[in-house]
């Protein structure tokens, strides 16, 4: 299917991507003021839809913002836009934002939100990349503290991240680690991170500022089943470069393993025994094979 034939969903109405317009006064365009969630289908089934809905209500509460659909109503409302694109395997955008108002900030001046659901094929890293692994670099922009932009919301002022990111371009790096004003590491501008040192998984807790991933969430769970420990616990980049084994998680990249940061091999320098099992058993877990993917919506007919 051609991009051309794509239908997106906007307020309501799906429409062919050449119609898929929004103001130029909306907020969500005039100050980063909306919400929004990236999700995959996987095996024609998005998956954990109902974390991804529940996670994007609670980020849409913490800004005040009020999404006009009931969350049974969205849920529809991506099941059709999915279906409507004819793929089982895609990527989902959805996005909530203020709507628009005047070119004042305030969101009193905002009347309705606009609601988008673009349903795409999903580009990922290249092959290659899960098989070597990638080059971290730790980079000078922090993350923001919890009292000045919540890394827990998902909002669409993604900023700091693409500071973050022009960073890591400048570095030569394909992702970043960042860390808070007190130097612990908290995550990458698009995923969450991991390291395994003597068998135990460690991940920044959430306390440190970052968003709780869903694929973070379900990788301490397949981890756990699995018989590892998961230890949520601060990390210093000392610890990054003395891991045996590194890896990010994010919904676009899934599981990808890190191979050194900031110039220091992380353990051998390839894809750690640990890493490569959990991402085997993750990729089975996501297609729905072999286990039931709990909280997976089948979008197939
Ligand atoms: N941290 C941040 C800052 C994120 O934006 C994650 C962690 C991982 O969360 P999930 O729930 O996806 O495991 C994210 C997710 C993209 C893209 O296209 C980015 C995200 C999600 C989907 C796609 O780069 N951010």
């Amino acid at each position: 299917m051609g991009a051309d034939t794509h239908k997106i969903y906007i307020n309501g109405q799906l429409v062919d991507r050449s119609e898929a317009r929004v103001s130029v006064f909306d907020h969500g365009f005039l100050y980063g003021d909306g919400v929004f969630e990236g999700i995959r289908v996987y095996n024609g089934r998005v998956f954990k839809l109902d974390a991804h809905l529940a996670r994007l209500f609670r980020s849409a509460k913490a800004i005040l913002l009020t999404v006009p659909l009931s969350l049974e109503a969205l849920r529809a409302a991506v099941v059709e836009t999915v279906r409507a694109n004819g793929l089982t395997e895609a990527y989902i955008r959805m996005v909530v934002s203020r709507g628009a108002g005047d070119l004042g900030l305030d969101p009193l001046r905002c009347s309705q939100p606009t609601v988008i659901i673009i349903v795409q094929e999903i580009s990922i890293y290249p092959p290659e990349v899960y098989e070597r692994g990638l080059d971290l670099a730790s980079v000078v922009v922090r993350r923001p503290a919890a009292d000045a932009l919540n890394p827990a919301m998902k909002t669409l002022n993604y900023l700091n991240n693409i500071l973050a990111k022009i960073d890591g371009n400048q570095r030569g790096v394909p992702e970043v680690l960042m860390l808070n004003r007190e130097g612990w590491v908290t995550e990458g501008t698009a995923d969450n991170f991991f390291l395994v040192k003597d068998g135990v998984l460690v991940t920044p807790p959430t306390y440190v500022g970052i968003l709780n991933g869903i694929t973070r969430q379900v990788v301490i769970e397949l981890a756990r089943n699995l018989g590892y420990g998961v230890s949520e616990s601060n990390v210093t980049l000392f610890d990054v470069y003395n891991a045996d084994e590194a890896f990010l998680t994010g919904t676009a990249a899934e599981m990808v393993p890190a191979i050194s940061c900031d110039g220091r091999t992380i353990g051998t320098g390839r894809p750690g025994p640990i890493t490569r099992r959990l991402t085997k058993r993750f990729r089975t877990y996501a297609r729905g094979e072999g286990v039931v993917a709990l909280d997976s919506i089948t979008v197939r007919t």
